[in-house]
């Protein structure tokens, strides 16, 4: 095993920057850069030390550096932590200073996966801590960090005990050709792949608003001019990002930011007005408009309540009604409003009354943006699945399951009902990382930073 080092946090200036070191030449590779044979801190310790380019002895830089024996640290290694004075120049030399006395660059969560290796925590485990630094709310690392407590292993590792429960006596009954399983013993089978099914279809199903807590919910604001859409927009970035004028047109292309709604990390897109327009620029913020109406997970159609509705609302209504949306009145403060809008408009969807100017509706906004989405908040604290592997892995097991179950109902042999029940199994295991294949591995790994 060959020592890697990588820097463990953000290029570019900062008080800090810390370089990592791990592997078994951890300790002789600091020495060296230390030019300090006898270098033996005790584990845990940390130290001022001067750092020197080996081949002259020049002062690089004095820093604190952290020893870690293996196996209690992160890796599992030896590690070596030093903190240098945040300057990308000295950070660059005194890595390269590393790399000739023969550490190699680390990979992208190559130190992560040398965690994986030697134990100290499992796939889905390690693949919370990618989550976790990535998270933009908190709401997402909260998910993150229970995931790396290892709650999502601990859910897991019922449901495999319970599927080995099954497979050990059907493996045995296909050792005694002769006898068939016993009527009871069949529905006692029945009854637990019952349970199962349930259990994994529930973990499942709660993809469908984790998965949002880890890309952010795709929220467009679409309607007609000067109805208001930059300054809600606005209103919900609580900045004056877009530009809002009495002029129809004024927002031509579509603008995105991502903002935090209680918790949910909500990517929201302002967008040009669709309307037919002669003039170029324009068209091109309609066909973009048109682009981020259609990979929205929700719109936001802004109305103007204090104006009667146009034909061009109506056709807007019209065109939306399939998605999911929210129907915004705004103008509220104004004398002309028309509350009975609100009726008016049948509509299934919700409808909030906001007056932009007046900060008014907003907290209802967006609760009303939520509302379709949430069981985050939910007050079990369910466990959610945020990642789309993971997802994938429980509908197979669940399909596995499922096909067993049909198969014992039909009367099939043990062989039959096994295949479904092992590979149940395998699914269940790849989630955590015990029967995950080396290319899949790697592929997880390239989606971490370098450092981790
Ligand atoms: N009275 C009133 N005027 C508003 C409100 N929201 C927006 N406006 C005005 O309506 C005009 C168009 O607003 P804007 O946000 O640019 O609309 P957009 O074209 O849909 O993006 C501007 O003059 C705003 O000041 C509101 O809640 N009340
Ligand atoms: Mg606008």
């Amino acid at each position: 095993m060959d020592t890697i080092i990588a820097l463990a946090t953000p290029p570019g200036r900062s008080a800090i920057g810390v370089i990592r070191l791990s592997g078994p030449n951890a300790l002789p590779l600091t020495r060296s850069l230390l030019r300090e044979a006898q270098y033996q801190p005790t584990p845990g310790q940390t130290l001022l030390k001067d750092l020197r380019y080996p081949p002259t002895g020049e002062l690089l830089d004095q820093a604190l550096v952290s020893y870690f024996q293996a196996p209690h640290s992160f890796t599992g290694e030896d590690v070596v932590e030093i903190s240098c004075h945040g300057s990308p120049i000295i950070l660059r030399q005194v890595i390269d200073a590393l790399l000739q006395l023969g550490a190699r660059l680390a990979g992208p969560g190559e130190f992560t996966l040398r965690a994986l290796a030697s134990g100290k925590m499992n796939l889905s485990q390690a693949e919370a801590i990618r989550d976790l630094i990535n998270s933009q709310t908190e709401v997402a690392a909260q998910q993150a960090l229970r995931q790396l407590g290892g709650e999502l292993s601990a859910r897991l590792t019922p449901l495999k005990d319970q599927l080995i429960g099954l497979i050990v006596p059907l493996e045995s009954a296909l050792e005694f050709v002769e006898d068939d399983l016993p009527e009871v013993e069949t529905e006692r089978i029945k009854d637990v792949l019952l349970g199962l099914v349930k259990e994994t279809a529930t973990l499942a199903s709660s993809f469908s608003s984790g998965h949002f807590l880890r890309e952010g919910l795709r929220v467009t604001l679409a309607g007609c001019p000067n109805t208001g859409k930059s300054s809600i927009f606005n209103e919900l970035l609580k900045t004056d990002r877009a530009i809002v004028t009495d002029l129809p047109g004024t927002t031509r292309d579509t603008l995105t930011e991502t903002v935090n709604i209680k918790g949910m990390p909500v990517v929201l897109t302002d967008t040009a007005g669709v309307r037919e327009s002669g003039n170029r620029v324009e068209s091109i913020g309609v066909e973009r408009t048109r682009r981020a109406m259609a990979d929205a997970d929700l719109l936001l159609v802004v109305v103007d309540g204090a104006v009667p509705l146009t034909t061009e609302d109506l056709g807007f209504l019209q065109l939306t009604a399939a998605q999911r949306r929210v129907i915004v009145v705004n103008k509220s403060d104004l004398s002309t409003f028309r509350n009975q809008l609100k009726n008016d408009l049948d509509l299934k969807a919700r409808v909030v009354t906001v007056s932009a100017r007046n900060h008014e509706g907003l907290e209802e906004l967006r609760e009303a943006i939520l509302e379709p989405f949430i069981s985050i908040n939910n007050s079990e604290g369910g466990l959610l699945i945020t990642d789309a592997r993971h997802y994938d892995l429980l509908c197979r097991t669940q399909a596995e399951l499922e096909s067993a179950s049909r198969a014992i109902s039909a009367g099939a042999s043990e062989e039959l009902v096994l295949v479904g029940l092992h590979n149940a199994l395998r699914f269940l295991g790849e989630i955590t990382g015990e029967t995950t294949a080396e290319d899949v591995l790697s592929r997880i790994f390239a989606t971490f930073c370098i450092g981790k």
